[in-house]
């Protein structure tokens, strides 16, 4: 065959084998195996050499065309496949603008986490300095600094989370006093917010896992009256006007020592069946008293001449008294429904 009839061939064939391509792949692909610099049209025309001089020009120029014959079609068929494309790719594209929109949901801050930070602000406005303490506790710190006797059943396995070297998990803030108190010097006037941990059952009022926040000042000439007045003050800005009442109370760490108790807002005492209060018309809030001598001593204060108050409060008990809640189970169970409240 001579050249000028392969070139005729393959071009036919090749437009042929377009009129069957609908992909960008197959038809860049034909190209290049019929055009390419390894194509068949060049591998045709190294034929040439063989061929006398004067007809090169001729089988030259037959090859332009059928190459630009070939490109043309491959463009051609190229443009129609991208349209296809695009017209498929907006039809499954539709967007309808009249569907309501979706929205972003919010997340919101855990209301004990609210509860404690309130608190800490009302604090910090009182001129208390917040200081973290650890959760990981000793017996000296935990219990023996703090005057509790040897046989206190507060010590006891059954009540305390023991590691195995032998420290524990901090059952109360309380700890943080002797911590401050022996790395610093008075005037103090600190708090320490934070969990604590006892081998309580979970109940209505109670969990293993809980927080407080202890709160201490030491100066020179400290009193109860100095306690009464702080603590009055900070429950008013906490939960507005309420009733506040001071019973004697015990605790190893503080002399005299006292349970504060607030007037029920919920039913302010005249409904015998209220779930906060259960008819009492009062709630124990937190623990508190001077500290006792014997805790200034172990620290290496002289109790002569400095003296101080503490309390500890319990933030979930704060939280469900604020907020009217009856079960501390809520706080931990992770209910939509009851954190979407806050
Ligand atoms: C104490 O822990 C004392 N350290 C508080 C204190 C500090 C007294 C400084 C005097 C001076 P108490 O064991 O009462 O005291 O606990 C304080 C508060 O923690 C309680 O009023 C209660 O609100 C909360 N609380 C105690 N146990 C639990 C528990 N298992 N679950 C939830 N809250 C608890």
């Amino acid at each position: 065959m001579s050249l000028v009839a392969e070139i005729e061939a393959l071009e036919v064939a090749t437009l042929a084998r377009v009129e069957g391509l609908s992909s960008d792949e197959a038809l860049e692909h034909l190209r290049v195996e019929v055009l390419g610099r390894k194509g068949a049209l060049t591998a045709i025309l190294r034929g040439l050499k063989d061929v006398p001089a004067g007809d090169r020009p001729a089988i030259g120029e037959r090859a332009n065309a059928a190459k630009r014959a070939i490109e043309e079609r491959i463009e051609a068929a190229l443009a129609a496949a991208r349209a296809v494309a695009e017209s498929s790719r907006l039809a499954s594209e539709v967007v309808d603008v009249t569907l309501p929109a979706r929205g972003w949901p919010r997340g919101r801050r855990h209301p004990l986490l609210r509860t404690m930070e309130e608190a800490i602000d009302i604090f910090e406005r009182m001129g208390f300095e917040v200081v973290e303490s650890p959760e990981i506790e000793d017996d000296e710190h935990n219990f023996e600094a703090l005057n509790f006797p040897d046989d206190h059943p507060a010590r006891d396995m059954q009540d305390t989370f023991l590691l195995e070297d032998g420290r524990l998990l901090r059952t109360h803030c309380t700890p943080s006093q002797v911590h401050v108190m022996r790395a610093r010097k008075p005037p103090l006037a600190v708090i320490t917010p934070g969990p604590t941990y006892r081998r309580d059952d979970l109940d209505l009022t109670h969990a293993p896992m809980f927080h407080q926040i202890d709160c201490f000042l030491v100066d020179e000439q400290v009193s109860f009256a100095d306690l009464k007045g702080f603590l009055t003050e900070f429950l008013t800005a906490f939960f507005g006007d309420v009733a506040v009442r001071f019973r004697a109370s015990f605790f190893p760490f503080v002399e005299p020592g006292a349970e504060v108790d607030i007037g029920c807002a919920l039913c302010r005492g005249k409904d015998a069946a209220c779930r906060v209060c259960r008819g009492e018309g009062w709630l124990e809030i937190l623990g508190a008293g001077m500290i006792h001598p014997n805790v200034l001593r172990a620290v290496g204060y002289d109790p002569e001449k400095v003296s101080g108050f503490a309390f500890g409060l319990g933030v979930e008990r704060l939280a469900m008294l604020r907020h009217a809640i009856d079960d501390i189970r809520l706080f931990t169970e992770n209910d939509l429904r009851f954190l979407r409240q806050f």
